[in-house]
C-alpha cells in the first residue's frame, strides 16, 4: 500500500503581499441580504443590495500599489443602482473611487482605474430607487504587472 503513495511536487510561493485579493471578511453591511456571497472570486452568486444600502469588506490581503479596482454586479428590478465605490488601506479612512451606474441586468464586471495606494479594504453603497437592487457578486483589487 505504502508504494502507491504519489508524491506531490507542489510548488511553494509565498505571496505577501498580494498582487491581487478579493474580499475575506464582511466588516459591515446595511440593507443587505446574503452579504457572504460577495466574497471570495465571482461565482454568479450574489448579495443583494437594496435602498441606500453597502457593504465594507476586507480583503483577504492587502495589495501594494493597487491599480485596478473590480466590482461584479448587476441591477435587478425596474430601474438601475447608482454605486459608489471606496478603498481604504486600514478600514478606517476612505477614499472614493468611483461613482457608477449599474444597469445591467446580467452580472458584469466593472473595473476602475487609478493609483489607489495600498488595499485592504473596499466599500460598496448603493442609492436608489427602492424599485430595484443591487446583485453584488465580488469584489477584487489588484496591483500592476
Ligand atoms: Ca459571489
Amino acid at each position: 500500500m505504502a508504494s502507491d503513495e504519489s508524491s506531490v511536487n507542489a510548488d511553494v510561493t509565498v505571496v505577501s503581499p498580494a498582487n491581487e485579493s478579493y474580499g475575506d471578511r464582511v466588516v459591515d453591511a446595511d440593507e443587505t441580504l446574503l452579504s457572504w456571497l460577495a466574497l471570495e472570486e465571482p461565482d454568479y452568486l450574489c448579495a443583494a443590495i437594496f435602498r441606500n444600502g453597502g457593504m465594507e469588506i476586507e480583503l483577504e490581503a492587502e495589495v501594494p500599489d493597487a491599480e485596478t479596482v473590480s466590482i461584479w454586479a448587476a441591477d435587478v428590478g425596474l430601474w438601475h443602482s447608482n454605486v459608489k465605490v471606496y478603498v481604504s488601506e486600514n478600514g478606517r479612512r476612505w477614499q472614493k473611487i468611483a461613482s457608477l451606474k449599474v444597469k445591467s441586468t446580467e452580472n458584469q464586471r466593472y473595473d476602475i482605474y487609478g493609483s489607489f495606494g495600498d488595499v485592504r479594504y473596499i466599500k460598496v453603497e448603493r442609492s436608489g430607487t427602492p424599485l430595484s437592487f443591487l446583485m453584488l457578486d465580488a469584489v477584487r483589487a489588484k496591483g500592476g504587472d
